[in-house]
């Protein structure tokens, strides 16, 4: 396996890989800064077929921004606004209740809820809509709210993170998504997302939430003014997280798309850095189970491909994205069933629908 690799560093960080050795920083700067990115991708393969076999996962779930009212406006956000804005919009409970309804016939498993930092609606609103949705579809699994938000929603309401997650979790709450990381960087942070919470506090919930037994995600934004040397810190900030609590399921990069930002005129990812961050995920967070490549960001082709780069896991079949798509994503809101199983098999991976906690669903009479 090592030997079309010529690059000596990258050589014996394969070596590593094979002996199961833990990669340093050092061995992450090197990955970022080589261009063998069929070498990169052989490695994170082997890791993934060790830890995931042939399986490539997807699920059937619903995505819902309920409102992109938000008070900490990042740099690198299109979808927050201000409550003044004429694109502002708030869902209210009965209009979460009609999207349910409207897709009470399709089989999903996962309701995905994200929304702003909204300045006023009342911790209720959020608890109130977790068991709306739950008295309407009791089997679906409800990731929702961000460790941003949760730690959002533990101001309003006056309480401890760990009593609001208690609280949302009695309410229907099954698990955190992983949005908000950006990337750790105090840099970073100060620059494009000065108000939102430190990454300290992001992962201080996230390991709240893990002491509880919920479940989360964790993200990195890439592709905009973070250094390699950012990335790496970042990635080892979630492996030492997770060695402590070993509550992430899935890393997912995501792919900014700089159109109606304020950082519009940033080019746009391209194809090989978007499967260096998954191989490079692969082989770093030995300890996530999961690398997800969310076709939304990066487009179900180049998904595809990243099912041979390290990633396990295309997402889902969504319906209505609205983060990216006001970033300028061109890619569909949605994809069906049958046109990811599509993708999959055609990358010679074996579908399998999980649920949010990647539990597998049943086989379909329907393939
Ligand atoms: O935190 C914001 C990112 C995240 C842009 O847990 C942008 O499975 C690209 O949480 N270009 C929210 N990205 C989305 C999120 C998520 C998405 C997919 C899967 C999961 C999961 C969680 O979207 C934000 C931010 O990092 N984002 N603006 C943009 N212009």
């Amino acid at each position: 396996m090592l030997k079309r690799i010529q690059d000596k560093q990258l050589k014996s960080i394969g070596e590593k890989v094979l002996n199961e050795e833990r990669l340093d920083y050092e061995d992450g700067l090197a990955l970022y800064h080589s261009q063998d990115l069929l070498s990169l991708g052989v490695l994170a393969n082997y890791v993934r077929e060790k830890k995931n076999g042939n399986i490539a996962y997807y699920i059937v779930n619903q995505h819902i921004n309920y409102s992109n009212i938000c008070k900490n406006l990042c740099l690198f956000c299109a979808f927050g606004k201000d409550s003044e804005d004429p694109l502002a919009y708030e869902l209210s409970l009965e209009d979460i209740e009609n999207k349910i309804r409207e897709r009470l016939r399709d089989p999903i498993s996962e309701v995905h809820i994200v929304g702003g930092i909204h300045p006023s609606l009342p911790f209720s609103y959020y608890v109130e809509m977790l068991k709306r949705i739950k008295a309407i579809r009791p089997e679906v699994h409800l990731q929702a709210f961000t460790p941003v938000e949760v730690a959002h929603l533990a101001e309003q309401a006056g309480k401890t993170v760990a009593e609001t997650l208690s609280i949302l979790r009695g309410a229907g709450l099954g698990s955190l998504p992983g949005g908000g990381a950006e990337v750790f960087s105090s840099r970073i942070r100060k620059t494009l997302c000065p108000k939102k919470i430190s990454s300290e506090g992001w992962l201080s919930v996230c390991k709240t939430a893990h002491q509880l037994g919920l479940k989360t995600n964790a993200t990195m934004l890439y592709g905009h003014i973070e250094t390699a040397a950012e990335k790496v810190d970042h990635l080892l900030t979630l492996r030492q997280a997770q060695d402590e609590t070993g509550g992430f399921m899935a890393f997912i990069p995501l792919a900014f798309h700089s159109k109606n930002t304020d950082l519009e005129g940033l080019p746009e990812t391209t194809g090989m850095e978007d499967l260096k961050n998954i191989a490079i995920a692969r082989l770093m967070l030995d300890n996530f189970p999961h690398i997800k490549s969310f076709w939304i960001m990066v487009g179900p082709k180049l998904s595809q491909i990243a099912l041979g780069f390290g990633a396990d896991d295309i997402d889902g079949t969504v319906l209505e994205e609205k983060i990216t798509h006001m970033a300028g994503a061109q890619t569909a809101q949605a994809q069906t069933r049958e046109e990811i199983l599509h993708l999959i098999r055609e990358a010679g991976r074996e579908p399998v629908e999980r649920d949010t906690l990647y539990q597998i669903r049943p086989l379909r009479k329907d393939g």
